[in-house]
């Protein structure tokens, strides 16, 4: 075990050596590096061993591949899982450092947009501290998901430089490079893996994200001088070519362009990581793969990395030398998928001839698949054309990504139960009745240590002193508040504890930008990708309505509101860049208003990632969760507020559903059309919202005054909402939704009206979120679709 005396030798020492500077000199940046480094040191053994471990005992390990890993800082989670944090800030203290400066030094590893992202980071941390053989493999992206500014009411992108010091926590692996074998002329790409530990919460285990960088291939340097100029140029073009590949996390969050260069990535990543598993498991196991979906399971978050299919067929038969059918069955057997949307925009489909052109091999293989599927369909549902052409690989010059994933694996599911059904009954509705037993749900989860543990110390803190720590291990341990849940003295430590995070999150905010918020008013959250079907401007509608009130009557009873928003929008998505310009619009024109007497606020928070989420969740009462039913197909951030006590106020949609029968109705704020009503309001066209608009005055008043000069904007600013909102058919719902949205405000008003009922309300939310830690989630995909075990 560390001892306090040994940490403060090793931090000056490793300072000196790492930075080459003294402890009064060094930046908070350069003492975080010392400490990560030290951390460093102190897990290899645990990883070799867990490595070994897994390789003597001939575990089945699970691989998630996906195109996005979003971690956010490590340093802290690592200290605690290591249970060395207290020990580490006693000798920090004595040293006189500043625990918390050091750990927020350390940037954001953001590797992805948003939920997809950091699923698969609470993902990777619940496999760990389940003591479960599984492995991340993705991109290690040089620039990570853009910075996001707000200038003159505008978001501008800057790019996110997170390798620009040293990344502590990743091991470059020269020597386990492959190559990818495509391109141009020039051919194959080297694709070198950095490894980063995932460390266990205090069991030992330490397992691996694998991230792939994008290098010229070995051998590319020499000679070239004796090349003439345009072999020079070819040389460089090449070059550039190749890292280009790992360089930029694409921005667009459920929207795919269909360019090359993404088509790039995906091959890169899922080629790469396919063959260092294959190579891994010849030389540990021998070179027989025909029992390889034994060994391995092989996950693939989205359809980002369905070309894994396709790629494992060509390595087991053209490096293997296996044939089709016995190829096809291991490959069907080892992948399995995961849906994270039905919005048809984000379905992926690549044209043929891009596929064709840049993996000619791989496409032969697609074709192969297409065919003998289409056979199969043809024998089973014969003459029945537009059956098999609905269900086809490959038609209209696309290839259907989601259909090759299902095609090619043995387990389909959506991430809320709800979700699922749609795939079942709708999006996926053909071959859920061609393959029953491949589909089935897995609803999302969140991990607790991150989420509670790590960000709400506090909440933490009381509830252990409550319950005991048995709620570390077993979530679903948190019940045992429940029958706290009416206790004055519980409710009153509860209740201080979220005026203390309101605090802190209102000093962060007037430091940041010099906004006074009333740490007393009700912080009202709503913080996510901006997103039309998110409805952030449904929000904005109902700020809007309730500001005109005010100043129609200012002895208006309402309990003071803060707004909170924040949240990036994809650079080329014109719509949510309006969006986040209307929010801060309101804020300006809102918090210098005299005549409300500070009982309303706007604030848009720049920049969103996980350490900003960090801070704002558990500061929140309200937690605003409304899309459009039926869109969202899960969503996890209404995980992580109900776990730190707000209030959900929400549409029945992804798994606001599972939340609602978790807390039971009377701690929940649910409004709104369901989804078989808005799916109808779609079909028949019969939701004008035109008639809304004509119908209702407040609905007139506010649409209104986006186009009638009332804003603080010149010109027509807001032109393209105003008729974004109007067109028929087009919205998201937002009108058909306003008038049911105002009444659950009146609702949350009346339960935080009711002190005792509030924190009741609250602390059940707290009580019954343990069903969504991300523990339970990985349990159920290690039982029910990976088979791997402790
Ligand atoms: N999601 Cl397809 C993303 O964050 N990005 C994507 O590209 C796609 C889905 C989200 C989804 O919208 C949320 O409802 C889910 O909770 C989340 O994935 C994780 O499943």
């Amino acid at each position: 075990m560390l001892t306090k005396d040994e940490c403060k030798t090793a931090l000056p020492k490793r300072l000196l050596t790492l930075t080459g500077a003294s402890l009064e000199e060094a930046s908070a940046a350069d003492k975080y590096a010392a400490l990560a480094s030290l951390v460093r040191d102190y897990i290899g053994q645990s990883w070799v061993d867990t490595t070994r471990r897994y390789d003597n005992q001939r575990q089945k390990q699970v691989y998630y591949f996906s195109i996005e890993f979003l971690p956010g800082r490590l340093l802290d989670t690592n200290l605690r899982n290591l249970d060395i944090r207290e020990v580490w800030r006693e000798a920090l203290a004595e040293l006189g450092i500043d625990y918390t400066e050091l750990t927020n030094a350390e940037q954001d590893a953001g590797l992805g947009n948003g939920g997809l992202g950091r699923l698969a980071a609470c993902f990777l941390d619940s496999l760990a501290s389940l003591g479960l053989p599984g492995h991340g493999c993705g991109i290690r992206y040089t620039y990570g998901l853009f910075e996001q500014a707000i200038v003159d009411g505008m978001q501008v992108e800057k790019p996110d430089t997170w390798l620009k010091e040293l990344n502590i926590w990743e091991y470059r692996k020269a020597g386990k490079a492959v190559l990818v074998k495509f391109g141009p002329p020039l051919g194959g790409v080297k694709a070198v893996p950095y490894d980063i530990p995932v460390i266990g919460f205090d069991n030992r285990t330490v397992n691996t994200l694998r991230l792939w960088s994008a290098e010229v291939r070995d051998g590319f340097n020499v000679n070239y001088s004796s090349f003439g100029p345009d072999d020079y140029r070819k040389l460089l073009e090449y070059k550039s070519w190749v890292e280009s590949i790992s360089q930029i996390l694409y921005p667009d969050d459920r929207y795919e362009e269909g360019r090359q260069l993404r088509l790039v990535q995906e091959y890169f990543l899922v080629s790469a990581g396919l063959q260092s598993i294959v190579r891994h498991i010849k030389r540990k196991q021998g070179p027989d793969l025909s029992h390889l979906a034994d060994q391995i399971a092989i996950h693939i978050n989205d359809t980002h990395p369905a070309l894994a299919i396709p790629e494992l067929m060509r390595i087991l038969m053209d490096e293997e030398g296996l044939g089709w059918d016995k190829a096809w069955d291991i490959t069907t057997h080892t992948i399995s998928y995961t849906n994270h949307t039905v919005l048809p925009e984000a379905l992926e489909k690549w044209p043929v001839g891009q596929i064709q052109s840049l993996l000619p091999r791989i496409y032969e293989i697609i074709h192969e698949i297409n065919e003998r599927f289409c056979a199969q369909l043809w024998q089973r549902y014969p003459g029945d054309w537009g059956r098999i052409a609905a269900m086809a690989v490959i038609g209209d010059c696309f290839v259907k990504m989601a259909h090759l994933a299902i095609v090619g694996s043995h387990s389909v599911n959506g991430v809320a139960e709800l979700h699922s059904q749609i795939l079942q009954s709708d999006l996926f509705s053909r071959f859920y009745q061609h393959t029953p037993q491949k589909f089935n749900n897995k609803t999302n989860g969140i991990t607790h240590r991150r989420w509670l543990l790590s960000a709400n110390p506090g909440l933490a803190g009381l509830i252990t002193d409550t319950i005991g720590p048995g709620w570390l291990q077993r979530p679903n341990d948190l019940e045992k508040l429940l029958p706290f849940a009416a206790d004055t003295a519980f409710q009153q430590k509860l209740a201080a504890v979220k005026q203390e995070r309101k605090e802190a999150l209102a000093n962060y905010i007037f430091n940041k930008y010099r906004l006074a918020l009333d740490p007393h008013s009700l912080f009202d959250v709503q913080v996510k990708r901006i997103h039309a079907y998110k409805r952030q401007l449904l929000n904005a509608l109902r700020i809007m309505e309730l500001y005109q009130r005010l100043k129609a009557n200012p002895g208006l009873d309402i309990l003071p509101r803060t707004f909170i928003f924040a949240g990036k929008a994809a650079p080329g998505y014109y719509l949510a860049k309006k969006i986040i310009q209307l929010i801060v619009t309101l804020s300006k024109q809102i918090n210098n208003d005299t005549a409300i007497q500070d009982k309303l606020k706007v604030i848009f928070l720049e920049n969103y990632n996980v350490s900003l989420a960090e801070r704002i969740i558990p500061a929140a009462d309200i937690s605003e969760q409304i899309s459009t039913a039926g869109k969202e197909a899960s969503g996890t951030g209404n995980m992580k507020f109900m776990m730190n006590g707000a209030i959900t106020v929400g549409t029945l949609d992804g798994a606001n559903v599972e939340i609602r029968e978790a807390v039971g109705d009377e701690n929940i704020v649910i409004f709104g059309l369901t989804a078989g009503e808005t799916a109808a309001c779609y079909q028949t066209g019969r939701c004008n919202p035109l008639t809304i608009y004509n119908q209702d005055e407040r609905v007139r008043n506010c649409v209104n005054q986006l186009i009638d000069g009332s804003l603080p904007v010149f010109g027509d600013e807001f032109r393209p909402l105003y008729d974004y909102l109007l067109h028929p058919g087009g919205a998201f719902l937002e009108l058909q939704d306003f008038a049911a949205y105002l009444e659950a405000q009146t609702r949350i008003d009346r339960l935080f009206h009711d002190n005792p009922a509030r924190w009741q309300a609250a602390a059940t939310n707290i009580a019954r979120s343990g069903r969504f830690s991300s523990d339970r989630t990985i349990t159920e995909y290690a039982n029910g679709i990976w088979h791997i075990h402790p």
